[in-house]
């Protein structure tokens, strides 16, 4: 009888232990499949994202200009001027410099341009406006036959390089 009952203990230990390890297999199963369901969803996710647009905080073009004053520019010094407009976002132009093709440099004062503002930069004396700005130089400084002007940010990276013509 003790044997008996010791062969139905045995028994019923390694059954157990069967279940113990059945289950293991099971759970250990469904995590793997949890798993990969998971980084499937992640991949479908980062797929769906559409690619980043760089979008910048302002847009500056090259306004009406007038590079040829009328008669001598030398002596119609605010007769000569080149504008530069905000298309898009804002912008404090504070420290940002201006240079023509020779090298002859304007450093901006302080001047906020807002989307559409357009702010004229001449090349004689005056008293500066949020619109109007005076070089205040001795002589004419844009070629009448076409030259540059190198438009630097405040940080001394050139912001763009256009033609005057
Ligand atoms: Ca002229
Ligand atoms: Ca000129």
């Amino acid at each position: 009888m003790k044997k008996i009952i010791s062969i139905l203990i045995l028994t019923g230990l390694i059954f157990c232990i069967g279940c113990i390890n059945q289950n293991y297999e099971i759970n250990d199963t469904s995590k793997l499949t949890t798993s990969t369901l998971a980084t499937e969803t992640e991949k479908e996710t980062v797929e769906d994202i559409p690619p980043s647009i760089p979008s910048p905080e302002y847009v500056l073009v090259l306004g009406p200009k007038n590079i040829d004053a009328p008669g001598d520019d030398n002596l119609n010094l605010n007769g000569e001027w080149v504008s530069i407009s905000c298309t898009r976002g804002t912008v404090d132009l504070v420290s940002w410099k201006m240079k023509d093709e020779y090298g002859w440099t304007f450093v901006f004062p302080k001047v906020i341009l807002y989307e559409g503002d357009t702010v004229t930069i001449y090349t004689g004396c005056g008293k500066n406006t949020d619109t109007s700005l005076y070089w205040c130089h001795d002589n004419a400084i844009w070629n009448n036959s076409g030259d540059k002007l190198y438009l630097y940010k405040a940080d001394g990276t050139l912001y763009r390089r256009w033609n005057l013509n």
